[in-house]
């Protein structure tokens, strides 16, 4: 099973598309393992986007990701970090196509609702920098058997 760690980004909660969004993964068959809304500190979002400091987007990222609250899942499945992505659409709004979270609600390339770890490194990095001991949790599904083949042992 892998983690994934999501951010419904400010756009999204300021548009009142949380719910929706969150529906989509539990439909899917995901298990929402870790929830929180908080707004993001420049420090925080200077660790999380790192990789980007020297873009020249770099600036207006930051400034939109502290902008408002966030809510911010840890979301886990079988692949659960290809599929958030996905599910997630191309990273412009512009070209995501249809069908996708970023391809059905938006059209900017900036405001893109939603962010999503793109590998298991960096799923880990990113659930520690929001997600203290604790907050993540195990918890048994009632209907894992029927979002999974579970008979031989592990989830099919
Ligand atoms: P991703 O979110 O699809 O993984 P990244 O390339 O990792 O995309 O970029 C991180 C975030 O930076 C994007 O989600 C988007 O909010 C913003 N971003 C990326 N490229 C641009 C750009 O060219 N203009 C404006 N914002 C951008
Ligand atoms: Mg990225």
């Amino acid at each position: 099973m892998e983690t994934s760690l999501i951010i419904l980004k400010p756009d999204a909660v300021q548009r009142g598309l949380m719910g929706r969004i969150i529906s989509r993964f539990e439909e899917k068959g995901l298990q929402i393992v870790g929830a929180k809304l908080m707004q993001i500190t420049p420090e925080l979002a200077a660790q999380h986007y790192k990789d980007h400091a020297s873009k020249g987007f770099y600036p207006g990222l930051v400034k939109f990701m502290t902008s408002s609250p966030v809510l911010v899942l840890a979301i886990r499945g079988n692949g659960a970090i290809a599929i958030c992505r996905s599910m997630m659409g191309a990273t412009f709004g512009s070209k995501a196509a249809g069908g996708t979270i970023r391809g059905d609600f938006g059209v900017s390339n900036s405001f893109n609702l939603i962010h999503g770890s793109d590998g298991p490194e960096a799923a880990a990095r990113e659930l520690g920098l929001f997600f203290k001991a604790g907050e993540v949790l195990d918890w048994k599904r009632a209907g894992d058997a029927w979002i999974y083949d579970l008979s031989s042992g592990t989830p099919e």
